[in-house]
């Protein structure tokens, strides 16, 4: 499938991060408007935003299984974020678009927090109908912690790799990877990152921190995913969603600000 575009929507994008279970309607429609003006092979992943990370963070979910109270706290966190899915879902039908629901936790384990098995013959087929399967991170069982949390850049770069993405764009509220050079009082943002320079930026990266909570490891979690990518030969740009028309360019391959991934070489 090396038509097929990977296309992650951050929590911070489509939810207010500040205020738990909060969603930000107006970018949600917006960015499934712009989906909708593009017809290519795709797969949507969505995060936790304000709606499973603060619930995985009270019953600390991804430190694995230590505590009974925690099983409650595995079921909510599974919960809200099929809540948050069923908002996206909705807002796919609203705009006519074939997306499906693929529940992550039904169809994966990890062991120690890395997907270890992930039944992905239903997605491809999913795609080759036609449909847009919508998965996201979610809480699933883990063959050594019993308990993780797997996040939906994880499930992006198995997914890409497996299925032979032709690339992966990361809807944040960034611009991109922002770096100081030394001697300079500003961050600078950088435009494209290839293999060989990958390990100085990500020792260099020195914003980190966009969100008020997040289990899974913000902009640096997303880096090493990203290195994952890079190393497997799928391009990944990170951009910033807030602005309108941003992802549709992206996905028509039309270049826009942000932080493009060049892989060490090109799947064929
Ligand atoms: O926001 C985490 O997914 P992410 C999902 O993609 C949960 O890291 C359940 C916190």
């Amino acid at each position: 499938m090396s038509e097929l575009i990977i296309l992650k929507l951050g929590g911070s994008i489509i939810s207010d991060k500040s205020k738990p279970f909060t969603v930000n309607e107006t970018n949600i429609s917006r960015l499934i408007e712009e989906i909708s003006n593009v017809t290519v092979p795709l797969i949507v992943i969505h995060g936790g935003g304000s709606f499973g990370h603060p619930v995985a963070t009270k019953y600390d979910i991804n430190a694995g299984y230590y505590d009974p109270s925690q099983i409650i706290g595995f079921a909510e966190t599974r919960y809200a974020m099929e809540q948050l899915n069923n908002i996206i879902l909705k807002a796919f039908m609203e705009k006519n678009l074939p997306a499906v629901s693929v529940q992550p936790s039904a169809i994966t384990f990890t062991e120690n927090g890395r997907i270890k098995d992930m039944d992905t013959e239903i997605i491809s087929e999913m795609i080759e109908f036609g449909l847009i399967p919508v998965l996201y991170g979610d809480a699933v069982l883990d063959k050594k912690k019993g308990i993780a949390i797997l996040s939906g850049d994880q499930i992006v770069n198995y997914l890409a790799i497996k299925l032979n993405a032709k690339k992966v764009i990361f809807c944040g509220d960034m611009d991109g990877v922002f770096l100081q050079e030394e001697g300079s009082a500003e961050a600078k943002i950088v435009q494209e990152v290839t293999y060989e320079n990958f390990k100085d930026v990500l020792s260099a990266c020195k914003r980190l921190n966009s969100d008020s909570y997040d289990v899974t490891g913000k902009m640096l979690g997303k880096l090493k995913e990203i290195e994952i990518l890079i190393e497997n030969g799928v391009e990944a740009i990170i951009l910033n969603a807030n602005k309108p028309d941003y992802v549709l360019k992206a996905l028509k391959g039309e270049k826009v600000l942000g932080t493009y991934f060049f892989p060490k070489r090109k799947k064929e």
